[in-house]
C-alpha cells in the first residue's frame, strides 16, 4: 500500500514497483491517480488517511504486506497551516501504525512500514554552526524550527515505539508487529515532477523553469547548500531499505545522502545545459531562514554499512544523465 501515492515520490515508486511485479499495489491518494499511474496498480484508493473508516474498509478487503507511508504535508506549507500539517502528518501516520497492527495481526507476519523522513528534522543553531558541522550524524542538532520537521521527527520515534517496544507492559502482546524503517530523505529532485510546498522547492523550480524557457527568482541565497537527491536513487533509496533484512538493521532511522551542490552551483550547471535560461536572486528571509538551520551534508555511513546503500548519481551525473536529458526530452515533447 502506498499512501500519497500520486504524489512525487509515488511516481518514481509505482513505476518501479511495477516494473519489479513482486508486489500488487494499492495506491491510496487524496485525489483520483493520474490514469497511466492507475495503471500500474491493482487497486486505487481515493480518500485521507485521516479518514479511519476508510482505513478500515482497506483492512477488511486487501492483506497488506508492506506499507509506503509517503503522504505529508511538506516544510513551506507547514508554517502556513501549523495545525493541520501535524494533524496530517503525525496523527495520519499515527493511524497508518494502528492499521499496520491490525494487518500484522491479522496476516500472522510482521508489516513493513517504510517512513520518509526528512534533513528537516535538523535544526542547527546558526550559519557559523552550518559552516563548520561538516557532515551530521544521525543523532546531531535534532532541534528542529518547522512544524513538518518536528513532525517528521515525532514521527521516526512513533514508529520506533511501534517496532520495538508497542504495548510493553501488556499481558497479550502479538507476536507480529510493525517494522518501521525510516529514511531521512534531502531534497528530492524529479526529471518528471515539480515539486509544490517544500523549502528545497528551489532546486527543482529553477530547473525545470529553464527548460520550459520561464524566468526564475531563487529564493534561496547563492551560497546556500543543503543536500539533493536524484529521484531514481530516492527510489533505490526506499526499496534498498524494504528489502534490507531486520537483523542486519542497527536503527529505525537513517541519513541518505549524495550530492550537496550551493544554489549558484545549481545555477551554474542549469546555465549549462540551458545557456538562454533568466535566473535571479529574490532572497526570502523567512524560507532562507529555514534552509540555514538544515544541514550543508549528512553522514550516511550507517546506511552504506547496515544495507549498502550506494547513490548512482553524483551532482554531475544527475544532471548530465537524468535531469537535463529526461526534462529536455519533457519539455521539448510538450
Ligand atoms: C521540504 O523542503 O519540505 C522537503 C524536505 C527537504 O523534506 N523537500
Amino acid at each position: 500500500m502506498i499512501s500519497g501515492a500520486g504524489g512525487e515520490i509515488g511516481h518514481g515508486l509505482i513505476q518501479r514497483l511495477a516494473e519489479e511485479g513482486t508486489y500488487s499495489i494499492l495506491a491510496l491518494d487524496l485525489r483520483p491517480m493520474d490514469p497511466e499511474l492507475a495503471a500500474l496498480c491493482a487497486h486505487t484508493v481515493v480518500g485521507t488517511i485521516l479518514d479511519t473508516n476508510l482505513l478500515e474498509r482497506i483492512a477488511s478487503e486487501y492483506q497488506i504486506a508492506g506499507i509506503f507511508h509517503l503522504a505529508a504535508m511538506l516544510s513551506t506549507r507547514g508554517e502556513f497551516i501549523p495545525e493541520t500539517a501535524h494533524e496530517i502528518n503525525v496523527q495520519g501516520t499515527l493511524n497508518l501504525l494502528k492499521f499496520a497492527v491490525g494487518e500484522a495481526r491479522n496476516s500472522g507476519s510482521n508489516v513493513k512500514f517504510i517512513f520518509p523522513s526528512s534533513i528537516a528534522v535538523y535544526g542547527l543553531p546558526d550559519v557559523a554552526t552550518k559552516a563548520t558541522a561538516d557532515t551530521v550524524a544521525e543523532g546531531d542538532f535534532l532541534v528542529p524550527t518547522t512544524m513538518y520537521g518536528i513532525n517528521k521527527l515525532s514521527c521516526e520515534h512513533l514508529g520506533r515505539y511501534y517496532t520495538h517496544h508497542y504495548r510493553q507492559l501488556a499481558a497479550d502482546r502479538d507476536g507480529f508487529h510493525v517494522d518501521f524503517r525510516s529514511l531521512r530523505f534531502p531534497g528530492l529532485i524529479s526529471a518528471f515532477t515539480v515539486p509544490s510546498g517544500g523549502t528545497s522547492d528551489y532546486a527543482p523550480e529553477m530547473l525545470h523553469a529553464a527548460a520550459k524557457g520561464e524566468e526564475y527568482a531563487c529564493f534561496a541565497r547563492p551560497d546556500t547548500r543543503i543536500p539533493f537527491m536524484a529521484m531514481p536513487d530516492a527510489i533505490d533509496a526506499l526499496l534498498g531499505l524494504f528489502n534490507a533484512p531486520f537483523e542486519n538493521l542497527s536503527t529505525t532511522v537513517y541519513n541518505v545522502g549524495s550530492f550537496s551542490p550551493s544554489a549558484e552551483e545549481i545555477k551554474a550547471k542549469t546555465l549549462a545545459a540551458f545557456p538562454d535560461a533568466r535566473i535571479t536572486y529574490e532572497n526570502d528571509r523567512q524560507r532562507q531562514g529555514i534552509l540555514d538551520t538544515w544541514p550543508a551534508d549528512v553522514d550516511d555511513s550507517r546506511a552504506r554499512a547496515d544495507w549498502g546503500w550506494n547513490p548512482s548519481y553524483d551532482f554531475a551525473r544527475a544532471f548530465d544523465e537524468y535531469l537535463i536529458p529526461n526534462i529536455r526530452q519533457r519539455y521539448d515533447g510538450a
